[in-house]
């Protein structure tokens, strides 16, 4: 890890104490560390049972919590200046406010799962950049369930705090898998996660990227699930699966199919083949770069990271102009590997590249992309991170 990420992970664990200690004049006794994810391939088939492989970073969401001596709890948001108070007995509407209504939700959800809180005080800070991709409500959701926990004495493993996260994702909108809960819950900081969501099996991969380095561009590009793209795209992807297998008298996923069965099928729904395209070719592609990172062949890796991003673009069709525009420009640069990363529609793009090429690649993207977009895109540094649960009384 570099020097300035441990600067900032310690500026937002201090920032997050004392913030606690202003608002409610006692000191935190438990405190949580929740990692925002990248995902280095296999986008968009968690929730068809494939591989994936993404890894904890170090941008956090910090949760300090303390007892309350009121009735109520409260939740304050630093990163908003807003504070939820949230009455002992009653429910409470937050409308579509993006951070509250995860925090309502879950806590509905916790209760109809039989995990009710004592009375608590919380405050967030956050170094994840919103809308980024970086999968900052999975962060804040694994995070708050966490420090709940820890704070309740509650034995939940953290599989399930995965699946509570996701279930409120889903009651907010946006039918995810469980990639981003993931990756933030058992993330580590040495290592990629290849993980099966078939058998829901998890293998660390320890990385060592010699002279690459990984980085985020953020295009700026405000990135929302919620608004019909991602479930759309999900609901084609699981009706061309359902033709799959009745065609081909099959049950299962689909890892269970090759291109050219996909190909050899009566014609059907082209938006429908160009989704089912996508999944087969990207679980593939998962099973080549865990072997390429194996054997440290970063080239062949990066190859199969524009591979995706192609995909992406032309198949599963949740790329952006400003996204594109970084990959070609990457290209150009020679940077090894780009590909818009997470949800998509917006977001960052990751980049996997020689250290030598990133100033000249920087020097000419920024430019370029400010003339055509009018925005500044912002190189962020890459490095892994994981979840910490800290009892502090
Ligand atoms: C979002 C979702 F939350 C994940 O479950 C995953 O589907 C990802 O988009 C795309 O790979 O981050």
């Amino acid at each position: 890890m570099s020097n300035s990420s441990t600067l900032i992970e310690e500026s937002v664990h201090i920032d997050c104490e004392i913030l606690f200690s202003e608002i409610y004049h006692v000191a935190p006794t438990i405190k949580v560390q929740s990692p925002g994810r990248i995902n280095l391939i296999g986008e968009h088939i968690d929730y068809y049972g494939g591989y994936v492989m993404p890894a904890a970073i170090d941008r956090y969401i910090v949760i300090c919590l303390g007892p309350a001596d009121q009735s109520d709890s409260k939740v304050y948001s630093g990163t908003f200046d807003e504070q939820i108070i949230i009455p002992a007995n009653g429910t409470i509407d937050p409308g579509n406010h993006h951070w509250k209504k995860y925090i309502i939700k879950v806590l509905e959800i916790l209760l109809e799962s039989g995990y009710k809180s004592r009375p608590f005080n919380v405050a967030l800070t956050s170094t994840i950049p919103v809308g980024a991709g970086l999968s900052s409500s999975a962060a804040l959701l694994c995070g708050f369930v966490s420090a709940l926990a820890e704070y309740n004495g509650w034995l939940i493993s953290l599989e399930k705090i995965a699946l509570i996260a996701q279930t409120t994702e889903h009651r907010l909108g946006t039918p995810c898998g469980l990639m981003d809960q993931y990756a933030s819950l058992m993330g580590k900081k040495d290592s990629f996660l290849l993980i099966d969501f078939d058998g829901l099996k998890i293998k660390e991969i320890k990385v060592d990227l010699k002279e690459y380095v990984l980085r985020l561009i953020n295009t700026k590009v405000h990135h929302e699930l919620t608004d019909g793209g991602y479930a759309r795209r999900r609901r084609e992807g699981e009706s061309a699966l359902e033709s799959l297998k009745s065609f081909y008298s099959k049950s299962g996923s689909y890892r269970e199919f090759s291109i050219d069965e996909l190909n050899a099928m009566p014609p059907f729904d082209q938006t429908e083949f160009k989704r089912a395209r996508h999944a087969i070719s990207e679980h593939q592609r998962v099973i080549q770069f865990a072997e390429a990172v194996a054997q440290g062949d970063f080239l062949f890796a990066g190859e199969l990271m524009y591979a995706t991003h192609e995909s992406l673009k032309h198949d599963y069709a949740v790329s952006c102009e400003e996204a594109d525009f970084i990959v070609e420009e990457a290209v150009k640069s020679g940077v090894a590997g780009a590909r818009i990363m997470g949800g998509g529609f917006g977001g960052c793009v990751l980049c996997l590249m020689d250290y030598s090429v990133e100033a000249a690649f920087k020097e000419v993207l920024v430019p370029a992309y400010e003339k055509k977009f009018g925005l500044t895109p912002e190189f962020i540094d890459v490095n892994l991170g994981e979840r910490v649960v800290t009892s502090l009384a």
